[in-house]
């Protein structure tokens, strides 16, 4: 029982970036073993359980998100199909039943995937728990552009005028009409409030404590004594959808304290680096700062990391996660083993294509990236080490961007 079929297809629409807030669900990534949101992935067609051949561990080609995507080979013809499905338990027989979910938080948002086809003559579909479908065709939508990664973007809205989609069994699944090799990454329901077929980026301040939005842009830590690295009491919600640029983005981190909006405005003495909490009735001297960027799947106060220097590591374990904040004018300070802030660097590189900068391996510039979905957090932390008492702190130039290489 099919019930819509229309045709929309985008391909390499350059959308702008914007703050807003938006909920992203992956449904199937790199991050999740073995590779997916849902519960299982089920086969059917006119050659029963083989009628598609599916591979997660494909690396090649390079996926726009992380490093692995699903190579779906149609072996069955018309009617071969493959579903993400949700399932309960198994019950007593081993068997299990279909687990309805709600998705109407993305009523009037996308299903978004890249896809990389030998051909287009497919269709995408959700299952409701009564198995009627609702999806697009894709015949003749990528317009020839085969063999290359391509961004899929449907919307949910045309469906859910007439539908409701609070009882979701397969919130993916591809039906072919053909013989055909498609490799599929990085399928999510994505709601971009700046409009259909945007790019999301959105930072957001929360409590660490309860995960609350602060609803300003204060980082904050209070009360602190001079003892050493602590952690700020609020982190930053990082939401990120790119539709545009397959592997040539980044968000990028740093102060830019000698900026002319800066203030307080950080006074350059010789190679000095003014990265860092800026010292307001001395400013030539700064506290410095580290960064740490997490996974979202559970809180902030169980995902943030316990503060220490991060030029510890090793020995110290603890310091893995911190990465020492740059300023945009930092130099070449070959003493502490620091180099010249560079736009684009993988020092100060918190996110791209291959995932998370979830760690430092060394004091210099070499990065860990690993696969992470939005939401990320992100947290900070300063040494008070030096701090003099009754003094403040500051910077209103810590600058969280996204950049194209
Ligand atoms: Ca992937």
């Amino acid at each position: 029982m099919k019930r819509s079929t229309v045709l929309f297809l985008l391909l390499s629409l350059a959308g702008p970036l914007r703050a807003v807030p938006t909920p992203i669900d992956t449904i199937l990534a790199d991050t999740s073993n073995p590779g997916m949101a849902g519960d299982d992935i089920y086969i059917w067609g006119p050659g029963g359980a083989t009628s598609v051949s599916l591979d997660s561990t494909t690396v090649n080609p390079a996926p726009p998100e992380g490093f692995h995507s699903m190579k779906s080979t149609v072996i069955s013809g018309q009617g071969s199909t493959w579903a993400i499905m949700y399932l309960n338990a198994p019950d007593q027989n081993k068997n299990r039943s279909n687990r309805p979910v709600d998705l109407s938080a993305y009523a009037n948002g996308e299903i978004r995937f890249w896809a990389n086809c030998d051909r287009d003559d497919f269709e995408v579909f959700i299952q409701h728990a009564d198995g009627s479908q609702d999806g697009y065709g894709l015949t003749g939508a990528f317009q020839g552009n085969f063999n290359q990664w391509v961004p899929v973007i449907l919307p949910l809205g045309p469906i859910t005028s007439s539908y409701a989609i609070n009882d979701i069994v397969s919130p993916f699944l591809i039906t072919a009409n053909h013989n055909l090799t498609c490799y599929i990454d990085d399928v999510r329901y994505v709601n971009p409030q700046e409009g259909p077929y945007t790019s999301v980026f959105n930072a957001t301040v929360k409590n660490i404590s309860d995960g609350s939005a602060t609803g300003g842009s204060v980082i904050s830590w209070n009360g602190v004594s001079p003892t050493g690295w602590v952690r700020a009491d609020q982190y930053v919600d990082l939401e990120l959808d790119d539709v545009s640029d397959l592997r040539s983005w980044g968000v990028q981190i740093y102060t830019n304290n000698t900026s002319g909006s800066a203030s307080p405005k950080y006074v350059v003495s010789g190679t000095s680096n003014p990265a860092g909490l800026v010292d307001v009735g001395s400013p030539d001297s700064t506290l410095p700062m580290a960064w740490s960027i997490t996974a979202g799947t559970q809180s902030a106060l169980a995902a943030s990391p316990v503060p220490a220097d991060p030029n510890n590591f090793p020995p110290d374990p603890l310091a893995f996660p911190w990465v020492y904040m740059k300023d945009a004018a930092t130099p070449d300070i070959p003493s502490e083993n620091t180099t010249a802030f560079q736009n684009g660097e993988l020092y100060v590189t918190l996110k791209n294509h291959t995932g998370i900068h979830y760690g430092a391996v060394d004091l210099s510039s070499d990065a860990n990236f690993g696969a992470s979905n939005s939401p990320n957090y992100i947290f900070f932390e300063a040494n008070f080490g030096k701090a003099l008492a009754q003094r403040n702190y500051q910077t209103n130039s810590l600058i969280i961007e996204f950049y194209t290489l």
